[in-house]
Protein backbone atom coordinates (compact mmCIF):
# COMPACT_ATOMS: atom_id res chain seq x y z
CA UNK A 1 0.00 0.00 0.00
CA UNK A 2 0.80 3.32 -0.98
CA UNK A 3 0.20 6.88 0.34
CA UNK A 4 -0.96 10.38 -1.45
CA UNK A 5 2.10 12.17 0.26
CA UNK A 6 2.15 16.36 -0.42
CA UNK A 7 5.39 18.40 0.07
CA UNK A 8 4.73 22.15 0.65
CA UNK A 9 7.90 24.06 0.31
CA UNK A 10 9.42 21.19 -1.97
CA UNK A 11 11.94 23.29 -3.38
CA UNK A 12 13.25 25.39 0.00
CA UNK A 13 16.33 23.56 1.58
CA UNK A 14 14.64 21.57 3.86
CA UNK A 15 11.95 20.66 1.51
CA UNK A 16 14.81 18.96 -0.59
CA UNK A 17 15.85 17.07 2.41
CA UNK A 18 12.03 16.12 2.76
CA UNK A 19 12.27 14.72 -0.83
CA UNK A 20 15.49 13.08 -0.45
CA UNK A 21 14.97 11.58 2.83
CA UNK A 22 11.44 9.83 1.78
CA UNK A 23 13.53 8.43 -0.96
CA UNK A 24 16.28 7.13 1.50
CA UNK A 25 13.49 6.17 3.49
CA UNK A 26 11.56 4.01 0.42
CA UNK A 27 8.09 5.79 2.02
CA UNK A 28 5.21 4.03 0.51
CA UNK A 29 4.00 6.93 -1.59
CA UNK A 30 1.37 6.07 -4.37
CA UNK A 31 1.43 9.78 -5.64
CA UNK A 32 3.48 12.49 -4.77
CA UNK A 33 2.47 16.32 -5.00
CA UNK A 34 5.09 19.19 -5.13
CA UNK A 35 3.92 22.34 -3.80
CA UNK A 36 5.32 25.42 -3.41
CA UNK A 37 4.66 29.47 -3.10
CA UNK A 38 3.56 31.12 -6.56
CA UNK A 39 7.15 32.42 -7.00
CA UNK A 40 8.49 28.89 -6.98
CA UNK A 41 6.36 26.94 -8.90
CA UNK A 42 6.85 25.84 -12.14
CA UNK A 43 10.03 24.41 -11.20
CA UNK A 44 11.02 20.80 -12.19
CA UNK A 45 11.78 18.13 -9.20
CA UNK A 46 13.08 14.85 -9.87
CA UNK A 47 11.92 12.21 -7.76
CA UNK A 48 12.70 8.40 -8.36
CA UNK A 49 13.95 8.92 -11.46
CA UNK A 50 10.30 10.72 -12.34
CA UNK A 51 10.05 14.57 -13.27
CA UNK A 52 7.43 16.65 -11.53
CA UNK A 53 6.21 20.26 -11.62
CA UNK A 54 6.28 21.88 -8.71
CA UNK A 55 2.40 23.73 -8.79
CA UNK A 56 1.62 26.58 -6.28
CA UNK A 57 -0.41 25.79 -3.11
CA UNK A 58 -3.99 26.18 -3.18
CA UNK A 59 -6.32 25.04 -0.68
CA UNK A 60 -7.94 22.32 -3.28
CA UNK A 61 -4.16 20.95 -3.77
CA UNK A 62 -5.00 18.83 -0.53
CA UNK A 63 -8.43 17.17 -1.69
CA UNK A 64 -6.94 13.03 -1.50
CA UNK A 65 -3.60 13.65 -0.06
CA UNK A 66 -3.14 11.31 3.25
CA UNK A 67 0.12 13.66 4.52
CA UNK A 68 1.19 16.59 3.80
CA UNK A 69 4.90 17.92 4.96
CA UNK A 70 4.64 21.65 5.36
CA UNK A 71 8.00 23.48 5.60
CA UNK A 72 7.46 26.87 3.11
CA UNK A 73 7.23 29.16 6.21
CA UNK A 74 4.79 30.06 9.36
CA UNK A 75 2.63 31.97 7.31
CA UNK A 76 1.78 29.45 4.59
CA UNK A 77 1.37 27.09 7.28
CA UNK A 78 -0.95 29.18 9.18
CA UNK A 79 -3.43 29.91 6.28
CA UNK A 80 -3.00 25.88 4.40
CA UNK A 81 -2.08 23.35 7.19
CA UNK A 82 -6.02 23.84 8.33
CA UNK A 83 -7.26 23.45 4.46
CA UNK A 84 -5.16 20.21 3.99
CA UNK A 85 -6.88 18.93 7.34
CA UNK A 86 -10.07 20.12 6.56
CA UNK A 87 -10.21 17.69 3.28
CA UNK A 88 -8.43 14.63 5.45
CA UNK A 89 -4.79 14.67 5.01
CA UNK A 90 -2.44 14.63 8.58
CA UNK A 91 -0.44 17.63 8.52
CA UNK A 92 3.06 17.54 9.72
CA UNK A 93 4.13 20.66 9.90
CA UNK A 94 7.61 21.95 10.61
CA UNK A 95 7.33 25.84 11.05
CA UNK A 96 6.92 27.05 14.31
CA UNK A 97 2.94 28.30 13.35
CA UNK A 98 1.19 25.21 15.65
CA UNK A 99 3.98 24.07 17.72
CA UNK A 100 3.11 25.78 20.92
CA UNK A 101 -0.98 25.19 20.45
CA UNK A 102 -1.84 23.00 23.18
CA UNK A 103 -4.60 21.31 20.80
CA UNK A 104 -1.87 19.92 18.50
CA UNK A 105 0.80 17.63 19.59
CA UNK A 106 4.85 18.62 18.91
CA UNK A 107 6.62 15.13 18.42
CA UNK A 108 9.92 13.72 18.51
CA UNK A 109 9.47 9.96 17.55
CA UNK A 110 12.28 8.81 20.18
CA UNK A 111 10.59 11.02 22.91
CA UNK A 112 6.65 11.10 22.77
CA UNK A 113 5.16 8.83 19.94
CA UNK A 114 2.01 8.39 21.99
CA UNK A 115 0.90 12.29 21.46
CA UNK A 116 0.78 11.16 17.93
CA UNK A 117 -2.75 9.68 18.82
CA UNK A 118 -4.25 12.79 19.99
CA UNK A 119 -3.38 14.48 17.00
CA UNK A 120 -6.64 16.88 15.14
CA UNK A 121 -5.05 16.74 11.48
CA UNK A 122 -2.10 18.67 12.42
CA UNK A 123 0.96 17.55 14.36
CA UNK A 124 4.33 19.77 14.49
CA UNK A 125 7.62 18.78 14.21
CA UNK A 126 9.98 21.17 16.39
CA UNK A 127 12.87 23.43 16.04
CA UNK A 128 16.18 21.72 14.83
CA UNK A 129 17.97 22.79 18.05
CA UNK A 130 15.09 21.42 20.03
CA UNK A 131 14.73 18.02 18.73
CA UNK A 132 18.74 17.00 19.16
CA UNK A 133 18.98 18.26 22.83
CA UNK A 134 15.64 16.73 23.83
CA UNK A 135 16.91 13.00 22.13
CA UNK A 136 20.05 12.99 24.02
CA UNK A 137 17.78 13.92 27.33
CA UNK A 138 15.14 11.67 27.31
CA UNK A 139 16.81 8.72 28.24
CA UNK A 140 18.70 10.34 30.96
CA UNK A 141 15.50 11.87 32.67
CA UNK A 142 13.56 8.27 32.21
CA UNK A 143 16.85 6.80 34.36
CA UNK A 144 17.65 9.31 36.39
CA UNK A 145 15.24 12.53 36.58
CA UNK A 146 15.86 15.93 35.18
CA UNK A 147 15.76 19.21 36.74
CA UNK A 148 18.00 21.42 34.93
CA UNK A 149 19.07 21.98 31.28
CA UNK A 150 21.79 24.78 30.21
CA UNK A 151 22.36 24.52 27.06
CA UNK A 152 24.38 26.58 24.67
CA UNK A 153 24.19 26.83 20.84
CA UNK A 154 26.84 26.61 17.62
CA UNK A 155 24.30 26.21 15.07
CA UNK A 156 24.95 25.88 11.51
CA UNK A 157 23.75 28.66 8.83
CA UNK A 158 21.62 26.48 6.76
CA UNK A 159 19.16 26.55 9.80
CA UNK A 160 18.81 30.31 8.26
CA UNK A 161 18.11 28.81 4.52
CA UNK A 162 19.61 28.42 1.91
CA UNK A 163 20.45 31.78 1.03
CA UNK A 164 22.36 32.10 4.36
CA UNK A 165 24.94 29.30 3.07
CA UNK A 166 25.45 31.32 -0.14
CA UNK A 167 26.00 34.10 1.84
CA UNK A 168 28.27 32.58 4.58
CA UNK A 169 30.30 31.09 1.15
CA UNK A 170 30.33 34.25 -0.76
CA UNK A 171 31.55 36.07 2.08
CA UNK A 172 34.29 33.44 3.00
CA UNK A 173 35.87 33.83 -0.57
CA UNK A 174 34.97 37.87 -0.54
CA UNK A 175 37.42 38.24 2.78
CA UNK A 176 40.20 35.57 1.81
CA UNK A 177 40.33 38.12 -1.58
CA UNK A 178 40.43 40.91 0.41
CA UNK A 179 36.90 42.30 -1.44
CA UNK A 180 34.32 44.24 -0.31
CA UNK A 181 30.91 42.63 0.63
CA UNK A 182 27.79 43.49 2.52
CA UNK A 183 25.68 41.22 4.71
CA UNK A 184 22.26 40.83 4.18
CA UNK A 185 20.70 37.85 5.41
CA UNK A 186 22.12 36.57 8.94
CA UNK A 187 22.10 37.07 11.91
CA UNK A 188 18.01 37.40 11.28
CA UNK A 189 16.78 37.85 7.28
CA UNK A 190 13.26 40.22 9.09
CA UNK A 191 15.77 42.10 11.59
CA UNK A 192 17.14 45.45 10.98
CA UNK A 193 20.98 45.03 10.95
CA UNK A 194 23.02 42.48 9.27
CA UNK A 195 26.26 40.97 10.45
CA UNK A 196 29.33 38.98 8.63
CA UNK A 197 29.26 35.61 9.97
CA UNK A 198 32.53 34.12 7.98
CA UNK A 199 35.00 34.01 10.33
CA UNK A 200 32.41 35.01 13.30
CA UNK A 201 30.33 33.91 15.95
CA UNK A 202 26.83 35.50 16.20
CA UNK A 203 24.65 35.53 19.35
CA UNK A 204 21.58 36.45 17.77
CA UNK A 205 19.22 33.67 16.42
CA UNK A 206 16.03 34.98 15.04
CA UNK A 207 14.61 38.34 16.57
CA UNK A 208 15.28 39.25 20.45
CA UNK A 209 11.94 39.25 22.59
CA UNK A 210 11.15 41.41 25.73
CA UNK A 211 12.60 39.14 27.78
CA UNK A 212 15.98 39.56 26.05
CA UNK A 213 16.09 36.07 25.07
CA UNK A 214 15.89 35.36 20.93
CA UNK A 215 12.60 33.60 19.71
CA UNK A 216 15.36 30.77 18.82
CA UNK A 217 16.04 30.62 22.58
CA UNK A 218 12.28 30.66 23.88
CA UNK A 219 11.69 27.77 21.41
CA UNK A 220 14.48 26.04 22.74
CA UNK A 221 13.22 26.37 26.34
CA UNK A 222 9.21 26.11 25.27
CA UNK A 223 9.44 23.15 22.94
CA UNK A 224 11.35 21.36 25.14
CA UNK A 225 9.40 21.33 28.42
CA UNK A 226 6.10 20.69 26.07
CA UNK A 227 7.69 16.93 24.24
CA UNK A 228 9.12 16.23 27.38
CA UNK A 229 5.84 17.05 29.19
CA UNK A 230 7.61 18.58 31.70
CA UNK A 231 6.13 22.24 32.33
CA UNK A 232 8.31 23.04 35.29
CA UNK A 233 11.62 21.64 34.22
CA UNK A 234 14.25 24.31 34.43
CA UNK A 235 15.56 25.38 30.94
CA UNK A 236 17.79 28.10 29.97
CA UNK A 237 19.22 28.92 26.24
CA UNK A 238 21.92 30.69 24.58
CA UNK A 239 21.86 30.52 20.36
CA UNK A 240 24.74 31.38 18.50
CA UNK A 241 25.58 31.09 14.96
CA UNK A 242 28.39 30.03 13.69
CA UNK A 243 29.94 29.45 10.37
CA UNK A 244 29.71 25.82 9.54
CA UNK A 245 27.07 24.63 6.76
CA UNK A 246 25.83 21.50 8.18
CA UNK A 247 25.10 19.94 11.52
CA UNK A 248 23.93 21.75 15.01
CA UNK A 249 26.10 21.38 18.15
CA UNK A 250 25.19 21.87 21.73
CA UNK A 251 26.93 22.56 24.84
CA UNK A 252 24.88 21.36 27.52
CA UNK A 253 24.82 20.80 31.22
CA UNK A 254 21.95 19.47 33.28
CA UNK A 255 21.12 18.45 36.58
CA UNK A 256 19.71 14.55 37.07
CA UNK A 257 16.76 13.96 40.34
CA UNK A 258 18.98 11.12 41.60
CA UNK A 259 21.81 10.96 43.86
CA UNK A 260 24.80 8.99 42.95
CA UNK A 261 24.93 9.45 39.45
CA UNK A 262 28.29 8.38 37.51
CA UNK A 263 29.24 9.48 33.90
CA UNK A 264 29.04 5.92 33.26
CA UNK A 265 25.69 5.58 34.38
CA UNK A 266 24.83 8.18 31.91
CA UNK A 267 27.04 6.20 29.22
CA UNK A 268 25.01 3.33 29.39
CA UNK A 269 21.92 4.74 29.13
CA UNK A 270 23.10 6.65 26.16
CA UNK A 271 24.35 3.89 24.19
CA UNK A 272 20.94 1.95 23.91
CA UNK A 273 19.25 4.60 23.28
CA UNK A 274 17.05 4.97 20.29
CA UNK A 275 18.23 7.37 17.82
CA UNK A 276 21.85 8.49 19.78
CA UNK A 277 25.13 7.43 18.76
CA UNK A 278 27.18 7.87 21.78
CA UNK A 279 31.01 9.75 20.15
CA UNK A 280 32.82 9.83 23.84
CA UNK A 281 36.69 8.21 23.84
CA UNK A 282 38.65 11.52 24.91
CA UNK A 283 41.67 9.20 25.16
CA UNK A 284 41.53 8.64 21.38
CA UNK A 285 40.01 11.89 21.02
CA UNK A 286 36.72 11.04 19.65
CA UNK A 287 33.82 13.06 20.41
CA UNK A 288 30.99 14.31 17.85
CA UNK A 289 31.76 16.83 15.15
CA UNK A 290 29.22 18.86 13.43
CA UNK A 291 31.25 17.76 10.00
CA UNK A 292 30.90 14.13 10.68
CA UNK A 293 27.20 14.24 11.85
CA UNK A 294 26.18 15.87 8.78
CA UNK A 295 24.21 13.67 6.04
CA UNK A 296 23.28 11.43 8.74
CA UNK A 297 20.10 10.67 10.59
CA UNK A 298 21.42 9.95 14.12
CA UNK A 299 21.99 12.43 17.50
CA UNK A 300 26.13 12.41 18.46
CA UNK A 301 26.54 12.72 22.14
CA UNK A 302 29.86 13.27 23.69
CA UNK A 303 32.20 14.86 26.08
CA UNK A 304 30.09 13.97 28.91
CA UNK A 305 31.52 14.73 32.19
CA UNK A 306 30.45 15.21 36.16
CA UNK A 307 30.48 18.72 37.03
CA UNK A 308 33.06 19.20 39.41
CA UNK A 309 31.01 21.18 42.03
CA UNK A 310 27.37 19.70 41.74
CA UNK A 311 27.16 16.12 42.30
CA UNK A 312 23.76 16.15 39.51
CA UNK A 313 25.44 17.89 37.32
CA UNK A 314 26.75 16.43 34.19
CA UNK A 315 28.26 18.34 30.86
CA UNK A 316 27.83 16.92 27.58
CA UNK A 317 28.22 18.04 23.71
CA UNK A 318 25.48 16.98 21.05
CA UNK A 319 25.42 17.17 17.36
CA UNK A 320 23.08 16.42 14.77
CA UNK A 321 22.21 17.37 11.15
CA UNK A 322 20.05 20.39 11.59
CA UNK A 323 17.91 19.66 8.28
CA UNK A 324 17.44 16.30 8.82
CA UNK A 325 17.15 14.85 12.40
CA UNK A 326 16.22 18.79 13.31
CA UNK A 327 13.39 19.02 9.99
CA UNK A 328 13.66 16.51 7.14
CA UNK A 329 14.00 12.96 8.89
CA UNK A 330 11.90 13.85 11.98
CA UNK A 331 9.27 14.76 9.93
CA UNK A 332 9.58 11.71 7.52
CA UNK A 333 9.49 9.70 11.18
CA UNK A 334 6.68 10.92 12.33
CA UNK A 335 5.13 9.81 8.73
CA UNK A 336 6.29 6.59 9.48
CA UNK A 337 5.41 6.20 12.99
CA UNK A 338 1.55 7.27 12.06
CA UNK A 339 2.09 4.20 9.79
CA UNK A 340 3.50 1.77 12.62
CA UNK A 341 0.97 3.27 14.98
CA UNK A 342 -1.72 2.70 12.98
CA UNK A 343 -3.22 6.36 12.96
CA UNK A 344 -2.25 6.59 9.38
CA UNK A 345 -4.27 3.73 7.42
C1 LIG B 1 17.94 28.01 12.80
N1 LIG B 1 16.60 26.67 14.29
O1 LIG B 1 18.90 27.24 12.92
C2 LIG B 1 16.55 27.61 13.21
C3 LIG B 1 15.84 27.12 12.00
O2 LIG B 1 11.55 27.15 13.89
O3 LIG B 1 11.87 25.61 12.44
C4 LIG B 1 14.51 26.44 12.26
C5 LIG B 1 13.40 27.41 12.48
C6 LIG B 1 12.19 26.69 12.96
O4 LIG B 1 18.04 29.14 12.33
Amino acid sequence: KGYHVAVVGATGAVGEKMLSTLERRNFPISKLTLLSSERSAGKKITFKGEEHIVQAAKPESFEGVDVALFSAGGAVSKQLAPEAAKRGAIVIDNTSAFRMDPEVPLVVPEVNDADLHQHKGIIANPNCSTIQMVVALEPIRKAFGLKKVIVSTYQAVSGAGAMAIKEMLDQTQAVLNEEPFTPEILPCGSDKKHYQIAFNAIPQIDKFQENGFTFEEMKMINETKKIMHMPHLQVAATCVRIPVVYGHSESVYIEVEKDGVSVQDIKDVLSGAEGVVLEDKPEEQIYPMAINAAGKLETFVGRIRKDLDNDKGFHMWIVSDNLLKGAAWNSVQIAERLISLGILK
